[in-house]
């Protein structure tokens, strides 16, 4: 049955998935391939460990660390004090699906990066999950649009922990893997250092619409 499904690596999320009888299955050897459930809104919950990462909001801290001048370490009030940045954008997963229009609020990555005073010979940032497995890539000049957002909502409630509680990156020009979810760092360093899911294949540069095969006037469906 579940090499039927195409999963390699099944844990909880899969074995709930089966039990809730679901018979849509995503079958395909893309990002989020060894658990994926099907969420409402058209989501599909992706990770790549066998569950969930649950972090307490009391304890919770985000640092800033690596080539800056000031390290930060960050509670959520802290992020609740800087200045907050909505945007609703279409999220797209490389695999196919998208959610139009989802709207999220947090604190721009550009915001957080100017306060810690990014070092001149900072040229890229490497962002840790605390699922201990997941990690992300993003250059300088990626990370300074104003469309790579430090997520604490999304639909104007505090993120669900399958949707990366309490933090998440939205990189919104780019597919959704890499949008690192359960964040934990974000560390300036000298040159890219490939993610999770690039380190499989995927492309570094991960603009929808233009990377990973796909032709910039190709639709993305
Ligand atoms: N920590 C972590 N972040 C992750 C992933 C993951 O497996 N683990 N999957 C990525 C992929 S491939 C996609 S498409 C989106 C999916 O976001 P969602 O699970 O909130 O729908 O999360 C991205 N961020
Ligand atoms: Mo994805």
């Amino acid at each position: 049955m579940l090499g039927m499904l195409g999963l390699g690596a099944v844990g909880v999320a899969a074995g709930k998935w089966l039990s809730e009888g679901v018979s849509t299955v995503v079958a395909n050897t893309a990002p989020g391939v060894a658990n994926v459930l099907p969420a409402a809104g058209g989501f599909r919950i992706y990770t790549v460990t066998d569950g969930y990462p649950e972090a307490d909001p009391a304890t919770y801290r985000l640092s800033v660390s690596g080539l800056v001048a000031t390290p930060l370490t960050l509670s959520l009030a802290d992020l609740k004090d800087l200045p907050q940045t909505q945007m609703t954008k279409d999220f797209q997963c490389v695999t196919g699906w998208r959610v139009d229009s989802v709207p999220w609020s947090g604190v721009l990555l550009r915001d957080l990066l100017s306060a810690a005073g990014p070092e001149s010979d900072a040229a890229a940032l490497k962002l840790h999950s605390f699922d201990g497995a997941y990690t992300e890539s993003l250059t300088m000049d990626q990370a300074s649009r104003d469309d790579m957002l430090i997520a604490t909502t999304m639909y104007g409630e505090p993120l669900e922990v399958q949707h990366g509680a309490p933090v998440r990156l939205v990189a919104a020009p780019m597919y959704g893997y890499k949008s690192i979810k359960w964040l934990q760092g974000i560390e300036l360093t000298r040159d890219v250092q490939p993610g999770y899911w690039e380190m499989l294949g995927y492309d570094v540069d991960a603009w929808v619409g233009r990377s990973n095969g796909r032709a910039g006037d190709e639709p993305v469906v």
